[in-house]
């Protein structure tokens, strides 16, 4: 069986990931590519509800160590129940946010050290790593833009916009470090000029 391709949507808040992403699964899917749409954090059971806990508003603050190490949690959960025997089966797996978005989030957003990301990236994922990285890419103030018309903030929609512009740079920086695996897609254009631009990256996976 050859082992399916792991593909991962990044980028800020309200850039299009989600809408993306459905659109990329049905892309795949017109080639007869059995896909895996997926998400994080989330994605199992136990993912999901760590998800809550993350995203929802409690009374008491989440430290920062606690939410980087909900984040692996959910991860380690995901890569076992669903991405891993996925790949095995031949499947691709398509997944809104992954360890890209810690080093955004946690990293650039929060300040945390990348060198302990790494460490957890290691520890939870071994030799895990996407094939191919989607990071949409727009202004701050665009993304936020489109989430605001949607209504209620979560946790991290309701950061400062200098959060946000934080999250912006470390991404970028990813994109810097891994220029073979993370493609830079500009996301601020009509949705079906980022999608011509998508399914022109994603044709080099299908040759
Ligand atoms: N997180 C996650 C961490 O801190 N660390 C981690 O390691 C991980 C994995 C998850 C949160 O968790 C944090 C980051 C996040 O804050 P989420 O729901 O996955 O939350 O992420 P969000 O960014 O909040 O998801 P959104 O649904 O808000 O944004 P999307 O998916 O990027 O945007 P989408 O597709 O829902 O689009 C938003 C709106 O814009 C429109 C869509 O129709 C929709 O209405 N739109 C466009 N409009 C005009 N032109 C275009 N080109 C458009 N594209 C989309």
């Amino acid at each position: 069986m050859i082992r399916g391709k792991f593909i991962t949507l990044e980028g800020g808040e309200g850039v299009g990931k989600t809408t993306n992403l459905a659109f990329i699964k049905d892309y795949l899917q017109s080639y007869d590519i059995s896909v895996v749409g997926t998400r994080e954090p989330g994605g199992t059971v136990l993912a999901e509800k760590i998800r809550n806990l993350l995203l929802d508003k409690h009374s008491e603050a989440i430290s920062e160590n606690a939410e980087l190490l909900l984040m692996f949690a959910a991860r380690a959960q995901h890569i076992k129940h669903v991405v891993e025997p996925a790949l095995a089966q031949g499947k691709w797996v398509l997944c809104d946010r992954f360890t890209d978005a810690t080093y955004a989030y946690q990293g650039g957003g929060r300040n945390m050290r990348m060198s302990t990301i790494e460490w957890l990236e290691d520890l939870v994922q071994g030799a895990l790593r996407p094939d191919l990285t989607l990071l949409l890419d727009a202004p701050v103030e665009t993304g936020i833009e489109r989430v605001r018309e949607r209504g209620a903030f979560d946790r991290f929609e309701a950061e400062k916009l200098s959060f946000f512009e934080q999250v912006r740079r470390a991404y970028l920086l990813q994109a810097e470090l891994h220029p073979e695996r993370i493609k830079l897609i500009k996301a601020d254009q009509p949705l079906a000029e980022v999608q011509r631009a998508l399914i022109e990256v994603i044709g080099v996976l299908l040759k």
